[in-house]
């Protein structure tokens, strides 16, 4: 089904190319001839400078390439419309945030962080989730990741941060990766990074889906109502879905077999209409209870524990639309924290302040100048005015004869008036070069984080310390970093350093808090959207797959068909060929052919495989005879029988069975 059309896919309309006239011109609209020969001095003699059209093909050709963003490179993005839930008008005068009839466009890019443009998209990182709402009153932006906190707290060190997680500097090595010295080098000499590399060694670091991760402002920020009151907010976007993770393992192979793992499960999710939800949180703190926090509101390094401030719901978005050209929208939306309409603010954040700063800066160089507004993705669908003029590429003739203002030759056109107030917050102090020494507890946090997890969240932490500080060569870089993992709590430290051959260092008291709400256990669970594997070859009992299809297409799951060969088994259409799929890019497999695959290495691989990485295994008819053969440990999660669809759909609800001993299967 199309989703109604919004403003701003109307406003697209006048800069679509459809491609409803077959003749070719050059770019100045003269119809082109031939496109395979350039104009040459004879058959076999040199090409002509007159050539125009061979000229300006490869002139533009030359050209395409623009500079990738210097963080955030790699990306995938959608359209989609937010839904209010209802009116905030005590919080805010913002107007997409009072009327609940409004359908607020906006455009969403997720991202990696580290990797250059062509990197893989399941590595260990933070993921970006910008979010641009274009509202009556002019673009909004939400630039945020999908962890709640920053490595740093003052966005001078930004420089320095992305030096030392980009690849080192002598060989370019390695690529989309913090698992290298100088990262880790960095962690160990700025110890405010801690808490965000606890979410970074977590599952968090590996989504499943860009579906199914959290988005956060990171930021406090302040809503601002008519009468100029003032509330401290925190951004949350949660995905209706749930949030959900890879494993490790396979994160590594998925590498290899889909590289565009994220990027296509959020296409191919829109183009088959189950539209990706997530729902937008606040957090709000009056003003009168800024300083009522262990911690600094202004310092990006910490969350509010939702126990102490909970989330309130306040709206929906669903991404219904994929963009139709990918440079013209994912690669050339320009997102800016500065972003606001009136009824939104900043705070003194020295993080914010500084994006603030460079969003614009370098937009400027990375879209070639100061027209990018103009960019069809990026232009606002509420009216632009104001004497800002000229510039490389700009697309607007204005037709007023002055550009200034005051002026009295255009009427005073256009006009400043009742326009974004700042909020009025009063300031004063002597210019210092200086942290607030509120800034100063980089450790409370990160033993909250690791108090909060549950055995397998720990387990998983300690293996990815293990296999990031295992690829670092220095020393004293990896004793460095076991100094702080100990302090946030003696366990971790004690397992790393145990791992890493190395002895772990003296611990203090550390304390016991935890928030619940920081673990990933417990979120919701559905079928709806997982991908299932059906394996089948000749000779498959064709009426015992239906039913259970049936079953689980029903609730929403997608069914592949995967068998030896393309073409068709026992009547059923094939979806892929055995030899051309991982185990690894779907969520769970059902054997439903035993008799010819019991003998197929091949589909013996891929139920080990699965079961490894913690998949429910289901198998019908003969497909008993394929688990068998592949002699699985007998665990919960593998489901036999012929009536299963109902037990296999609640084990592929629960994602996965993380407590499985897989250390003897061979895949
Ligand atoms: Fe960014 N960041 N950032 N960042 N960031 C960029 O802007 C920057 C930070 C985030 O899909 C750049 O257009 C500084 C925090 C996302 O187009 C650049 C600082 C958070 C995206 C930039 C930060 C983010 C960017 C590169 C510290 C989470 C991708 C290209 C002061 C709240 C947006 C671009 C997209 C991109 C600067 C820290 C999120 C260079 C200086 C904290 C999601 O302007």
């Amino acid at each position: 089904m199309q989703p109604e059309r919004d403003a701003k896919d109307r406003q697209l309309d006048a800069d679509r190319v459809p491609l409803d006239d077959l003749t070719m011109t050059t770019d100045q609209g003269i119809r082109v001839d031939d496109t395979d020969n350039s104009l040459k001095a004879g058959l076999r003699g040199p090409t002509l400078m007159e050539d125009f059209h061979a000229r300006e093909k490869l002139t533009r050709f030359d050209h395409e390439r623009i500079p990738e963003r210097v963080v955030h490179a790699r990306g995938a993005g959608a359209y989609g419309i937010f839904e209010l839930y209802e009116p905030l008008a005590d919080l805010t005068s913002a107007a997409f945030l009072n009327d609940t009839s409004v359908k607020t466009p906006t455009f969403v890019r997720f991202s990696t962080v580290a990797g250059s443009r062509g990197s893989a998209d399941t590595v260990r990182d933070v993921r970006g989730f910008a979010t641009k709402f274009y509202t009556t009153q002019g673009n909004f932006d939400i630039v945020g990741n999908n962890f709640p906190v920053f490595f740093i707290q003052d966005g001078i060190k930004f420089p320095d941060f992305v030096h030392a997680v980009k690849p080192e500097p002598h060989n370019e090595i390695p690529q989309a990766q913090s698992a290298h010295d100088t990262f880790w080098d960095f962690v160990q000499l700025q110890p405010e990074t801690l808490h965000m590399v606890m979410w970074l060694m977590s599952d968090r670091a590996i989504p499943r889906s860009y579906r199914m991760m959290q988005g956060f402002g990171v930021h406090t920020f302040r809503l601002v109502n008519a009468s100029g009151q003032g509330t401290f907010v925190k951004w949350h976007w949660r995905p209706v879905l749930g949030t959900y993770s890879l494993v490790w393992d396979e994160v590594l192979r998925v590498q290899g077999n889909d590289p565009d793992y994220n990027r296509r499960d959020l296409w191919e999710a829109i183009e088959r209409g189950a539209c990706p939800e997530y729902e937008l949180c606040v957090q709000l703190v009056p003003e009168s209870r800024e300083h009522d926090f262990d911690f600094d509101l202004l310092d990006a390094t910490k969350i509010i524990p939702e126990e102490q401030v909970p989330l309130r719901r306040i709206g929906k978005m669903t991404l219904n639309r994929n963009p139709q050209n990918f440079f013209a929208e994912t690669e050339q939306v320009a997102f800016h924290t500065a972003n606001v309409v009136p009824g939104i603010d900043f705070t003194n954040d020295p993080l914010l302040q500084a994006r603030n700063f460079s969003y614009l800066d370098t937009q400027l160089l990375r879209l070639g100048g100061p027209n990018f507004p103009q960019i069809p993705v990026n232009r606002p669908i509420a009216p632009v005015r104001n004497d800002q003029r000229d510039g490389f590429h700009q697309h607007l003739i204005h037709e007023s004869r002055t550009s200034y203002a005051p002026n009295s030759i255009s009427g005073g056109c256009p006009a400043a008036m009742d326009g974004y107030r700042h909020y009025q917050e009063k300031v004063e102090g002597t210019k210092i070069r200086m942290r607030s020494p509120s800034f100063g507890d980089h450790y409370s946090q990160a033993t909250l984080f690791w108090n909060s997890m549950a055995h397998w969240e720990k387990r998983h932490i300690v293996a990815a310390f293990l296999f990031e500080l295992g690829h670092v060569a220095r020393k004293h870089v990896k004793e460095g970093v076991l100094v702080h993992l100990s302090k946030i709590h003696p366990d971790l430290g004690a397992q790393v350093a145990r791992g890493l051959g190395l002895p772990a260092p003296a611990t203090g008291e550390v304390h016991t808090n935890a928030s619940p709400a920081l673990s990933m256990t417990g979120q919701p669970r559905s079928v709806a959207t997982r991908k299932i594997a059906v394996l089948m070859a000749d000779g498959t009992d064709a009426a015992a797959v239906s039913s259970f299809r049936q079953a689980l297409e029903g609730q929403g799951a997608i069914c592949e068909i995967v068998a030896p060969h393309e073409g068709e088994v026992g009547g059923v259409p094939v979806d892929r060929q055995l030899s051309a799929v991982s185990s690894v890019t779907y969520d769970a497999v059902v054997a439903a052919d035993g008799a010819a695959l019991a003998g197929e290495s091949r589909a013996l691989f891929f139920v080990l495989e699965s079961f490894k990485h913690g998949k429910a295994v289901g198998a019908v008819g003969s497909g008993r005879q394929l688990v068998e053969a592949a002699r699985l440990p007998n665990d919960v999660g593998v489901i036999v029988g012929d009536d299963i669809a109902g037990s296999f759909a609640e084990a592929v609800a629960g994602h996965r069975f993380y407590d499985r001993d897989v250390s003897r299967v061979p895949a």
